[in-house]
């Protein structure tokens, strides 16, 4: 028989160690924990480990969506709901220091609400290295740690919501993902982070791989269901073609774009998906150019527009929403599904590696995301329902990011263009939407 040479271990990168380039010494401060959980949800390592279940919190907080998901409410109550309590372990072996899990559990001017549990890692584990990685095997997250992307990368996070959404369906759960950051950071030979089957596909053919293995599984009768991870150039450009083609032909699809907004893995170049005026190695700035000429495409319109298909953009920052979305799109609705993910990239945005969730809530904040859901008969539901004479400056999210840099000094104009644009978008987007308040 022929050897099959490409074979990865599932979850085989918990032998692989990433955190020796942690930096920080301030301690875990445990009388602050409240148990509630939040951190492990927001470690793009998996690093955090409390006993708590990601889907079991999903279930507990499905009732704090604002919308509602058709059949998708009944079907996480049949779960049993308990949260095992405990306060935090991190593993040192696995955090690298990107300082998300602080950023998120500090106090700060508008949420004092916060724990302030988590001030920096601490340089040395507060547990023994054997009771740590038995917990891991206990752990629903399809998502191993020991991969090696970028500290604080949120395509990272992305993957692990969407798998941790996906442990709470009896369906088996099948990967294809397409060439980029996600595919290079979790599948370095011969280590794996997928816990399920896994297919690395070509950059531009994902959807056409995922077809071939849908229709695999219809002849075998499994109960089981394909996703799609892809990049924003794997997706709206290079990919699309394939994706369109899946989507026409109605396979049992959940496609997942993680919208980076550029292609990342190889260097920082533009996509389709890439903002205007954002700064890459090939929409450079300088006196004749502000950064990227054109608009970013708006993806999640033109899926719809093929119908038959349900479509959702989500972010890191309402993770709650995401799983929601991600398990109802897998679990309940049968045909094609996709999800187009805000992840925020501190390598090539050019921001601090604890800021990325910050950073995505900014985005809906000012308008520059907006988190909405179209179903497969073409009706569109606000899915976080913003006052577009609200929003705030969106000065407030482009000074956050190295990419967006010039625009504060030399154009003015350009960042007034951009906020207008974001308006009049959310407005467009509301007026069709049957759930907003703000029409
Ligand atoms: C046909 C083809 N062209 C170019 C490449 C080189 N390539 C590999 S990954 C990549 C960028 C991927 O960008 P994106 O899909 O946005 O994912 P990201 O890395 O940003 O997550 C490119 C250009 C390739 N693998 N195949
Ligand atoms: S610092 Fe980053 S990698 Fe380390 S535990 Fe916190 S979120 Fe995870
Ligand atoms: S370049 Fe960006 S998307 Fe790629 S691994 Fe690094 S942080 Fe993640």
């Amino acid at each position: 028989m022929r050897k099959i040479e490409a074979y990865l271990e599932p979850g085989s990168s918990i032998a692989n160690k990433t955190g020796e380039w942690r930096q920080g010494q301030k301690p875990f401060v445990k009388d602050n924990c409240r148990e509630c959980g939040m951190c492990i949800s927001y470690c793009p390592e998996g690093a955090i480990y409390t006993g708590m279940d990601l889907t079991r919190m999903l279930s507990a907080n499905l009732g704090k969506l604002s919308y509602a998901l058709p059949g998708g409410k009944e079907a996480f109550s049949s779960k049993p709901a308990e949260l095992v309590k405990g306060k935090p372990w991190i593993n040192y072996d696995y955090c690298k220091g990107c300082g998300i899990c602080e950023t998120e559990t500090a106090p700060t001017e508008n949420e004092k609400n916060r724990c302030g549990a988590i001030e920096m890692v601490p340089e040395s584990s507060e547990i023994a290295q054997g009771e740590l990685n038995d917990g891991y095997k206990h752990l629903a997250d399809l998502f191993a740690p020991g991969h090696s992307s970028c500290a604080g990368c949120g395509n990272a996070l992305a993957i692990r919501y969407v798998l941790n959404a996906v442990a709470h369906s009896e369906k088996g759960a099948n990967a294809v993902v397409a060439t980029g950051c996600s595919e290079i950071f979790s599948s370095i030979y011969p280590l794996s982070s997928w816990k399920i089957p896994f297919i690395h596909s070509l950059f531009q053919n994902s959807a056409a791989v995922a077809s071939g293995v849908e229709a695999a599984i219809k002849m075998d009768g499994k109960n089981e269901k394909v996703i799609v991870f892809a990049g924003d150039g794997g997706t709206a450009d290079i990919g699309f073609q394939a994706l369109s083609g899946m989507i026409e032909r109605g396979h049992d699809v959940l496609y997942i774009m993680i919208d980076n907004e550029a292609y990342m893995n190889t260097g920082i170049q533009r996509s389709s998906s890439t903002p205007l005026c954002a700064w890459t190695t090939t929409s450079e700035t300088g006196e004749a150019i502000p950064g990227k000429l054109e608009k970013k495409k708006p993806l999640l319109d033109i899926i719809a527009a093929h119908g038959g298909v349900w479509a959702a953009t989500a972010s890191l920052a309402e993770p709650f929403d995401l799983m929601a979305k991600v398990f109802h799109f897998y679990d309940v609705v049968k045909g094609p599904g996709f999800i187009q993910i805000h992840a925020p990239c501190p390598r090539g945005w050019r921001f601090g590696t604890g800021e990325a969730i910050k950073i995505a809530r900014k985005a809906i904040e000012t308008g520059l995301w907006v988190q909405y859901l179209v179903n497969a008969e073409g009706d569109t539901s606000i899915t976080k329902d913003m006052d577009p004479s609200k929003l705030a400056d969106v000065s407030d999210y482009l000074k956050t990011q190295g990419r967006f840099g010039h625009l504060a000094k030399a154009n003015p104009g350009l960042t007034k263009e951009i906020g207008n644009e974001a308006r009049k978008n959310l407005e467009k987007i509301i007026l069709r939407s049957s759930n907003s308040k703000f029409k």
